[in-house]
Protein backbone atom coordinates (compact mmCIF):
# COMPACT_ATOMS: atom_id res chain seq x y z
CA UNK A 1 0.00 0.00 0.00
CA UNK A 2 2.77 2.38 0.91
CA UNK A 3 6.47 2.41 -0.25
CA UNK A 4 8.24 5.31 1.42
CA UNK A 5 7.88 7.70 4.18
CA UNK A 6 9.16 11.47 4.27
CA UNK A 7 10.64 13.39 7.71
CA UNK A 8 10.42 16.68 8.60
CA UNK A 9 13.40 17.72 10.25
CA UNK A 10 13.27 20.15 12.98
CA UNK A 11 10.70 18.56 15.71
CA UNK A 12 10.30 15.56 14.30
CA UNK A 13 13.74 13.79 14.19
CA UNK A 14 15.44 16.04 16.80
CA UNK A 15 14.53 18.77 18.75
CA UNK A 16 16.33 22.14 16.76
CA UNK A 17 13.05 24.41 17.90
CA UNK A 18 14.89 24.81 20.78
CA UNK A 19 18.15 26.42 19.23
CA UNK A 20 15.95 28.18 16.85
CA UNK A 21 14.13 29.94 19.87
CA UNK A 22 17.40 30.31 21.38
CA UNK A 23 18.60 32.36 18.66
CA UNK A 24 15.46 34.33 17.47
CA UNK A 25 15.33 35.79 21.08
CA UNK A 26 18.95 36.61 21.04
CA UNK A 27 18.48 38.98 18.12
CA UNK A 28 15.23 40.49 19.19
CA UNK A 29 17.17 42.39 21.38
CA UNK A 30 17.96 44.51 18.40
CA UNK A 31 14.35 45.66 18.34
CA UNK A 32 13.17 45.17 22.11
CA UNK A 33 11.53 41.95 21.23
CA UNK A 34 11.22 39.09 23.74
CA UNK A 35 9.51 36.11 21.91
CA UNK A 36 7.54 34.11 23.93
CA UNK A 37 6.99 29.92 22.85
CA UNK A 38 3.92 30.55 21.58
CA UNK A 39 4.98 32.51 19.67
CA UNK A 40 7.64 30.54 18.89
CA UNK A 41 4.95 27.63 17.86
CA UNK A 42 3.90 29.56 15.16
CA UNK A 43 7.59 29.84 13.76
CA UNK A 44 7.61 25.89 13.04
CA UNK A 45 7.90 24.95 10.28
CA UNK A 46 8.20 27.87 8.28
CA UNK A 47 11.22 29.98 6.47
CA UNK A 48 13.85 31.94 8.19
CA UNK A 49 12.74 34.52 5.62
CA UNK A 50 9.21 34.59 6.94
CA UNK A 51 10.06 33.74 10.51
CA UNK A 52 11.66 37.11 10.87
CA UNK A 53 8.43 39.11 9.04
CA UNK A 54 6.33 37.67 11.67
CA UNK A 55 8.73 37.91 14.53
CA UNK A 56 8.89 42.03 12.98
CA UNK A 57 4.80 42.31 12.79
CA UNK A 58 4.50 40.72 16.26
CA UNK A 59 7.56 43.63 17.39
CA UNK A 60 5.98 46.00 15.57
CA UNK A 61 8.85 47.29 14.18
CA UNK A 62 9.24 48.55 10.47
CA UNK A 63 12.84 47.76 9.57
CA UNK A 64 14.40 48.40 6.25
CA UNK A 65 15.58 45.40 3.55
CA UNK A 66 19.02 46.14 4.89
CA UNK A 67 18.46 45.72 8.48
CA UNK A 68 16.54 42.75 7.60
CA UNK A 69 19.35 41.11 5.64
CA UNK A 70 22.07 41.93 8.23
CA UNK A 71 19.81 40.21 10.81
CA UNK A 72 18.89 37.11 9.12
CA UNK A 73 22.32 36.60 8.70
CA UNK A 74 23.01 37.14 12.01
CA UNK A 75 20.26 34.92 14.03
CA UNK A 76 21.79 31.87 11.61
CA UNK A 77 25.33 32.58 12.65
CA UNK A 78 24.34 32.47 15.95
CA UNK A 79 22.19 29.60 15.27
CA UNK A 80 24.72 27.48 13.42
CA UNK A 81 27.15 27.95 16.18
CA UNK A 82 24.13 26.51 18.60
CA UNK A 83 23.67 23.78 16.76
CA UNK A 84 27.64 22.72 16.24
CA UNK A 85 27.61 20.76 19.46
CA UNK A 86 25.30 18.58 18.34
CA UNK A 87 25.07 14.73 18.48
CA UNK A 88 23.40 11.45 18.01
CA UNK A 89 22.00 11.91 21.74
CA UNK A 90 19.85 14.78 20.31
CA UNK A 91 17.85 12.07 17.70
CA UNK A 92 14.38 12.01 19.78
CA UNK A 93 13.23 9.14 21.22
CA UNK A 94 11.91 6.16 19.25
CA UNK A 95 13.56 7.55 15.88
CA UNK A 96 16.22 5.25 15.04
CA UNK A 97 14.24 1.83 15.65
CA UNK A 98 11.42 3.35 13.72
CA UNK A 99 13.99 4.04 10.99
CA UNK A 100 15.42 0.43 11.18
CA UNK A 101 12.11 -0.80 11.24
CA UNK A 102 11.37 1.15 8.01
CA UNK A 103 14.90 -0.19 6.22
CA UNK A 104 14.00 -3.88 7.09
CA UNK A 105 10.38 -3.56 5.50
CA UNK A 106 12.18 -1.51 2.48
CA UNK A 107 10.28 1.38 2.76
CA UNK A 108 12.18 4.33 0.81
CA UNK A 109 13.06 7.36 3.27
CA UNK A 110 13.05 11.01 2.67
CA UNK A 111 13.59 14.16 4.10
CA UNK A 112 11.63 17.12 3.34
CA UNK A 113 12.28 20.07 5.73
CA UNK A 114 12.28 24.02 5.23
CA UNK A 115 15.77 24.24 7.03
CA UNK A 116 18.92 25.54 4.85
CA UNK A 117 20.75 23.71 7.50
CA UNK A 118 19.02 20.73 7.18
CA UNK A 119 22.28 19.01 5.83
CA UNK A 120 24.86 19.65 8.43
CA UNK A 121 21.93 19.07 11.51
CA UNK A 122 22.26 15.12 9.42
CA UNK A 123 25.78 15.07 9.43
CA UNK A 124 26.00 16.00 13.34
CA UNK A 125 23.70 13.58 14.21
CA UNK A 126 24.84 10.90 12.08
CA UNK A 127 21.10 10.33 10.40
CA UNK A 128 22.23 10.86 6.99
CA UNK A 129 22.94 7.55 5.74
CA UNK A 130 19.03 6.47 6.47
CA UNK A 131 17.94 8.76 3.56
CA UNK A 132 17.27 7.85 0.28
CA UNK A 133 16.37 11.61 -1.20
CA UNK A 134 16.98 15.13 1.15
CA UNK A 135 14.77 17.89 0.37
CA UNK A 136 15.50 20.80 1.80
CA UNK A 137 15.14 24.50 2.47
CA UNK A 138 18.07 25.04 -0.64
CA UNK A 139 16.41 23.43 -3.06
CA UNK A 140 12.50 24.60 -2.26
CA UNK A 141 11.03 27.82 -3.76
CA UNK A 142 7.46 27.50 -2.09
CA UNK A 143 7.60 27.22 1.72
CA UNK A 144 5.19 25.29 3.83
CA UNK A 145 2.07 24.40 3.53
CA UNK A 146 2.91 24.38 0.08
CA UNK A 147 3.27 20.92 -1.00
CA UNK A 148 6.48 21.22 -3.05
CA UNK A 149 9.19 19.94 -0.26
CA UNK A 150 6.85 17.00 0.03
CA UNK A 151 5.72 16.35 -4.00
CA UNK A 152 10.12 17.06 -4.50
CA UNK A 153 10.74 14.37 -2.16
CA UNK A 154 8.11 11.30 -3.92
CA UNK A 155 9.38 12.64 -7.20
CA UNK A 156 12.84 11.96 -6.12
CA UNK A 157 11.95 8.41 -4.50
CA UNK A 158 10.04 7.65 -7.78
CA UNK A 159 6.82 7.07 -6.00
CA UNK A 160 3.22 8.50 -6.49
CA UNK A 161 2.22 10.60 -3.84
CA UNK A 162 -0.30 8.58 -2.57
CA UNK A 163 2.46 6.17 -1.54
CA UNK A 164 3.58 8.26 0.85
CA UNK A 165 3.57 9.11 4.77
CA UNK A 166 4.23 12.05 6.12
CA UNK A 167 5.75 13.28 9.49
CA UNK A 168 5.37 16.14 10.77
CA UNK A 169 5.09 18.62 13.88
CA UNK A 170 4.10 22.08 12.19
CA UNK A 171 0.27 23.04 11.15
CA UNK A 172 2.28 24.37 7.91
CA UNK A 173 3.65 21.22 7.11
CA UNK A 174 0.47 18.83 7.75
CA UNK A 175 -1.08 21.27 5.39
CA UNK A 176 1.54 20.92 2.91
CA UNK A 177 1.16 17.02 3.25
CA UNK A 178 -2.64 16.90 2.69
CA UNK A 179 -2.07 19.38 0.11
CA UNK A 180 -0.06 17.34 -1.76
CA UNK A 181 -2.43 14.73 -1.73
CA UNK A 182 -0.40 12.08 1.01
CA UNK A 183 -0.86 10.39 4.26
CA UNK A 184 0.19 12.39 7.47
CA UNK A 185 1.13 11.20 10.85
CA UNK A 186 1.20 14.32 13.31
CA UNK A 187 4.22 14.46 16.31
CA UNK A 188 3.19 16.02 19.20
CA UNK A 189 -0.52 17.17 20.61
CA UNK A 190 -3.88 16.40 19.21
CA UNK A 191 -5.09 19.43 20.43
CA UNK A 192 -2.77 21.61 18.25
CA UNK A 193 -2.35 19.65 15.18
CA UNK A 194 -5.44 19.51 13.09
CA UNK A 195 -6.04 17.57 9.75
CA UNK A 196 -3.48 14.69 10.30
CA UNK A 197 -4.74 11.37 9.56
CA UNK A 198 -3.02 9.95 13.12
CA UNK A 199 -0.84 11.89 15.77
CA UNK A 200 1.79 10.32 18.23
CA UNK A 201 3.32 11.88 20.51
CA UNK A 202 6.75 10.32 20.22
CA UNK A 203 7.83 7.05 17.96
CA UNK A 204 8.21 5.41 20.68
CA UNK A 205 4.43 5.13 20.48
CA UNK A 206 4.26 3.40 16.63
CA UNK A 207 4.86 0.87 15.07
CA UNK A 208 5.84 0.42 11.57
CA UNK A 209 2.68 -2.22 11.08
CA UNK A 210 0.16 0.16 12.40
CA UNK A 211 1.22 2.70 8.87
CA UNK A 212 -1.50 0.08 7.10
CA UNK A 213 -3.90 1.33 9.29
CA UNK A 214 -3.91 4.97 7.76
P1 LIG B 1 16.77 27.55 8.62
P2 LIG B 1 11.59 21.88 9.40
C1 LIG B 1 12.13 24.49 9.74
O1 LIG B 1 12.54 23.16 9.66
C2 LIG B 1 11.91 24.96 11.16
O2 LIG B 1 10.82 24.26 11.76
C3 LIG B 1 11.61 26.44 11.16
O3 LIG B 1 11.40 26.89 12.49
C4 LIG B 1 12.77 27.20 10.51
O4 LIG B 1 12.52 28.57 10.44
C5 LIG B 1 12.98 26.63 9.10
O5 LIG B 1 13.21 25.24 9.16
C6 LIG B 1 14.14 27.29 8.37
O6 LIG B 1 15.33 26.94 9.01
O7 LIG B 1 16.84 28.92 9.21
O8 LIG B 1 17.70 26.57 9.27
O9 LIG B 1 16.87 27.56 7.12
O10 LIG B 1 10.68 21.79 10.59
O11 LIG B 1 10.86 22.12 8.10
O12 LIG B 1 12.58 20.75 9.33
MG1 LIG C 1 9.26 20.69 11.89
Amino acid sequence: KYKACLFDLDGVLVDTAVYHFQAWKILGKHFNFELSHEQNEELKGISRVESLDKILHWAHFQATQEQKGRWLKEKNETYLELISHMNPSEILPGVISFLDQLKEQGYLIALGSASKNAGIILEKTGLTTWFNAIIDGNVVTKSKPDPEVFLKGAEALGCPATACIVFEDAQAGIDAAKAGGMKVVGVGSPTILRGADKVISSFTELQVSELLLL
